[in-house]
């Protein structure tokens, strides 16, 4: 499947450090790990730690005192016999002992070369090597979790179930192909259209996890907006939990845009807070104005502040009018103060928008609200078992179900078996990409190139 030679790079990063590992893969690891640590390694035990000297047998000289390890195939993480030889981490050291084992006959490894071998020696699924990535990417506890998971083959198993569950179904179709008088029976038909419904079921999970992914990686932006003096500073002040804007009673105080991320149970919420929005202004205040539509318009949400204490305005219901369609809520600010809004004709303008009473004087209410939120972009705040973060992934489900939604059409339109079958083996392709049971050199190429060398 390839060329079965011997790589070599530094798998620790650059620089200095106390120890560098240099690591070997392939036939001649143990070949020329012995020659230039002047020792036979025949005699060598699998899995134990060694100490030793490197020599450069040509000039004759210890180049470093290392500890070293041979790890007998296949039980090494490229499945091939692999030596990892430990040195002292100075960039002249590691420099001399790769220089050496290059000039033994080793070729200098690609960029993610031990992972791919890993994958081809049939160590590690697709999943789970594109993991091992995104565990060393990490930046966040979720991240790391959900990266582990993925490395222990969680999604891989689900895959692999879904695809079972399609051979199984295929199997019948064809069945039905090779002895046409015996056509698919109807009772038949509805028990494989139950069967591709169920597997359509855990696909779209799998495809709405993504989003929950993305949500926790990116999180979400939220544009605090509303007319001028009814809050919107002071209530972004209260969500973080510190004076971040400036608040005074004079309206038109906010001019520039102030962005903060607070963080909502796990999910980052990226809070804009804007210039109120009002129609004939000039100036600086214009031009805030201007900038609050255009954040308006690459938010996700919004946060639509009204002052309870106040009765709408002709502002405000300008304000709701640029919001109808959007995704967010209402916040009626200034709840310790009498209250003089008409709730109802709020909920008559965006009905679409859960109405929440605060105070960001008294923080009253502010915790419902932060909860409101949080549902509003996460409406379950339960974590999927199993989350798929990577986009190659996404887009093979999402084939895969277009494929069963052809299935499920043939079947209704009672088409032939054979074009039944077509579909479904559509949709099995489409799963074994993922996994990486079928896959072509470029998708390979293209995933481990990401990899940094000596991983
Ligand atoms: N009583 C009371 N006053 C509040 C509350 N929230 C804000 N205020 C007051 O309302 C005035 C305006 O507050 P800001 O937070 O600056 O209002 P804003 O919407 O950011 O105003 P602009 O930036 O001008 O658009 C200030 O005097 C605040 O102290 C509240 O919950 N209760
Ligand atoms: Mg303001």
């Amino acid at each position: 499947m390839y060329q079965a030679d011997t790589i070599a790079a530094v798998a620790t990063p650059p620089g200095e450090g106390g120890v560098a590992v240099v690591r070997l893969s392939g036939p001649d690891a143990r070949r020329i790990g012995s020659e230039i640590l002047g020792r036979k390694g025949d005699g060598w035990d699998s899995h134990r730690l060694y100490h030793g000297r490197v020599r450069d047998p040509a000039r004759g000289f210890v180049v470093d005192e290392v500890m070293f390890a041979f790890l007998q195939q296949p039980k090494s993480y490229t499945g091939e016999d692999t030596v990892e030889i430990h040195c002292h981490g100075g960039p002249y050291v590691v420099r001399q002992v790769l220089g050496l084992v290059l000039a033994h006959g080793a070729r200098h490894a690609e960029p993610g070369e031990f992972t791919k071998r890993a994958f081809l020696n049939g160590r590690l699924d697709l999943t789970q090597a594109e993991a091992v990535l995104d565990l060393i990417r990490s930046r966040t506890d979720k991240a790391a979790n959900v990266a582990l998971g993925q490395m222990e083959g969680g999604l891989s198993q689900e895959v692999r179930d879904l695809r079972e569950q399609l051979v199984d179904t295929l199997v019948q179709v064809e069945a039905a192909i090779d002895f046409p008088e015996e056509e698919i029976e109807l009772l038949q038909r509805a028990e494989l259209a139950r069967k591709v419904a169920g597997v359509v079921d855990r696909l779209s999970a799998l495809i709405d996890s993504y989003e929950w992914g993305r949500l926790i990686r990116e999180g979400v932006r939220v544009c605090i907006v509303g007319r001028p003096n009814v809050g919107k500073s002071s209530l972004m002040n209260a969500l973080l939990g510190v004076d971040r804007a400036i608040v005074t009673d004079t309206p038109g105080t906010t001019r520039d845009f102030i962005e903060e991320t607070v963080n909502l149970s796990g999910l980052p919420v990226v809070l804009w807070d804007t210039a109120g929005l009002r129609e004939e202004t000039e100036g600086v205040e214009r031009i805030g104005i201007d900038v609050t539509l255009q954040r308006l318009a690459e938010s996700q949400g919004c946060l639509l502040v009204l002052d309870g204490s106040s009765p709408l305005t002709g502002e405000d219901r300008k304000v709701m009018e640029r919001l109808r369609g959007s995704q967010g809520l209402v916040v009626i600010n200034k709840n310790d103060l009498r209250q003089r809004i008409d709730r109802a004709a709020v909920a008559e303008l965006l009905p679409r928008l859960r109405q929440f009473e605060v105070s960001a004087l008294t923080e009253q209410g502010l915790d419902e609200l932060r909860t409101g939120l949080h549902d509003c972009f996460l409406d379950s705040a339960e974590e999927p078992e199993i989350v798929v973060t990577n986009v190659r992934h996404k887009a093979a489900l999402d084939r895969a179900r277009s494929s069963l939604a052809e299935v499920h059409r043939a079947m209704d339109d009672g088409l032939p078996p054979d074009i039944v079958a077509v579909d479904l083996q559509e949709a099995r392709d489409s799963l074994e990409e993922i996994i990486g049971t079928v896959t072509n050199d470029d998708i390979l190429d293209r995933i481990f190139s990401q990899f940094c060398i000596g991983k």
